[in-house]
């Protein structure tokens, strides 16, 4: 995406689009990130010419260097199998009580600490002398230079979120070795140039800067959130889903615990309080099940379907794994003793039903947990496209909401880099240039919000 930021502008176009494809191979789910960067290259060279590049990318996986500072094997997807029954082991060290006091962060077994435990009595650990997060491995890639940056280190599960640094004591603990991450950056950091190849290869003019962003992809969005004050909650949407609040300070009780509600470290010193629900992947899954149907028609067809006739516990890492995603949400709808939904328009309306009643449940236990209320929904991200889902957001929080812009993580992506230009300021800055200029859907609720509570009870009693 390229970005163009003026004192009253903020326009992005795409430059180029590619794939990314998961490959399973023997050994489990893998990352192509030798395509991604193949792609990265081939995105720079459509650009034409850029004044600065900024990377972000999804959260928790790493690819390994050795001490040549060679890519050791391909990055392991985080929904690969390995992780399973691992936290049991993580827990029996550190108690799960005391990892989320010190680290705030939810359980997802997908966490780099997990995955780390996961690899301990591996070949490739072993001769592992780095490890760095996708993005800054792909930044590294394009100027030579290693570097953690903060937002995204705050999803390994080892660090402080108080302090913002690495969670020293448990790491030890759980003998992860810190050496191996690189030092850590923060966004609006440099994080050198482009390289001669990489110019060359891109046909770019250097020197091009490479500007640290929030680098974790919900980090860039949730600075994008077009929002006034601080009384709003946010959802990200796209594979995930992504809940919760901007705060100045982390959560970290037990209730937020039993929650399941994480401390992702944010910009400017915010915290991203939020819940991690399994999001539009339920739906992609069915799309990728059913042989790519046109998304339009099934939303059509979803809308003809009577509202909550069945729903499904979206925060249920039971659907985490790809594959028999319809059969699957069938069976979780059988088992609590709702109907059977069948079609394809009546699972896509099973699914966007649940997802607004998660979104419901996150918003209304943030906002009880946090203690900081809140008068609007921002959705931002794929899911804004989706009117059926924004309204029935609305309808279940019983709060208006505002969808757009649909690409906030490529915008907060580019507002950093604005910023370290020295073209906008501070993060309520860039948040009025976003209103100004983008293109913004406002959902009233609607219907009785009842209907919701009884929704709810459904799963609970299934
Ligand atoms: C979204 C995301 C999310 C993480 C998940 C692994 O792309 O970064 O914030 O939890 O991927």
């Amino acid at each position: 995406m390229v970005g163009r930021v003026g004192p009253d502008s903020l326009e992005l176009t795409e430059a180029h689009r590619f794939p990314n494809r998961p490959v399973r191979v023997p050994e489990g789910l893998r990352w192509d990130v030798l395509g991604l960067y193949a792609g990265v290259l081939d995105g720079l060279k459509a650009t034409g010419q850029v004044a600065s590049v900024g990377i972000d990318s999804w959260a928790v996986d790493y690819g390994l260097l050795d001490a040549d500072g060679a890519l050791l094997g391909n990055p392991v997807h985080y929904r690969d199998a390995r992780t399973e029954g691992v936290a049991e082991k993580v827990w029996a060290t550190v108690p799960a009580e005391e990892l989320y006091a010190a680290t705030g962060l939810q359980y997802a077994p997908f966490n780099t600490l997990y995955q780390l435990t996961a690899a301990r009595a591996s070949a490739q650990l072993a001769h592992a002398r780095r490890l760095l997060l996708i993005p800054d491995l792909l930044a590294y890639w394009l100027t030579g230079e290693q570097g953690t940056e903060l937002t995204n280190a705050s999803t390994t599960q080892l660090i402080d979120p108080r302090t913002r640094d690495w969670s020293y004591d448990i790491a030890a603990r759980l003998g992860i070795d810190l050496d191996l991450f690189a030092p850590l950056r923060q966004p609006g950091d440099p994080a050198g140039v482009l390289r001669a190849e990489v110019l060359e290869a891109t046909g770019l003019a250097g020197p091009v800067p490479v500007t640290t962003v929030g680098s974790h992809d919900t980090a860039s969005a949730v600075a994008a959130v077009p929002a006034a004050g601080e009384r709003f909650a946010y959802i990200c949407t796209g594979t995930w889903s992504l809940v919760g609040l901007e705060l100045g300070a982390p959560v970290l009780s037990e209730e937020s615990r039993a929650a399941n509600f994480t401390n992702e470290l944010g910009l400017d010193g915010t915290v991203r309080y939020l819940r991690n629900i399994m999001g539009l992947w339920l739906l992609q899954e069915c799309v990728r099940a059913w042989g790519e149907p046109e998304l339009g028609g099934l939303l059509l067809e979803a809308a003809k379907v009577p509202a909550l006739r069945s729903v499904v516990d979206a925060g249920d890492a039971a659907f985490l794994a790809p594959g028999r995603m319809p059969e699957r949400i069938a069976e979780a709808c059988r088992a609590s003793g709702q109907p059977v939904p069948g079609s394809p328009g009546e699972i896509t309306r099973c699914i966007l039903d649940s997802l607004a009643l998660a979104h419901r449940r996150a918003v209304a236990d943030a906002q009880r947990l946090a203690g900081h209320p809140v008068d609007v929904v921002h959705i931002v991200g794929g899911g804004t496209r989706n009117a059926l889902l924004c309204q029935l957001t609305a309808d279940a929080c019983g709060l208006p909401v505002v969808a757009g812009p649909t690409e906030a993580a490529a915008l907060g992506n580019v507002l950093v880099q604005a910023r370290a230009d020295g073209l906008v300021g501070d993060l309520a800055d860039g948040r009025r240039l976003l209103t100004r200029t983008q293109a913004l859907t406002r959902y009233e609720p609607q219907g009785d919000p009842a209907r919701w509570l009884d929704a709810e009870a459904r799963l609970t009693r299934g």
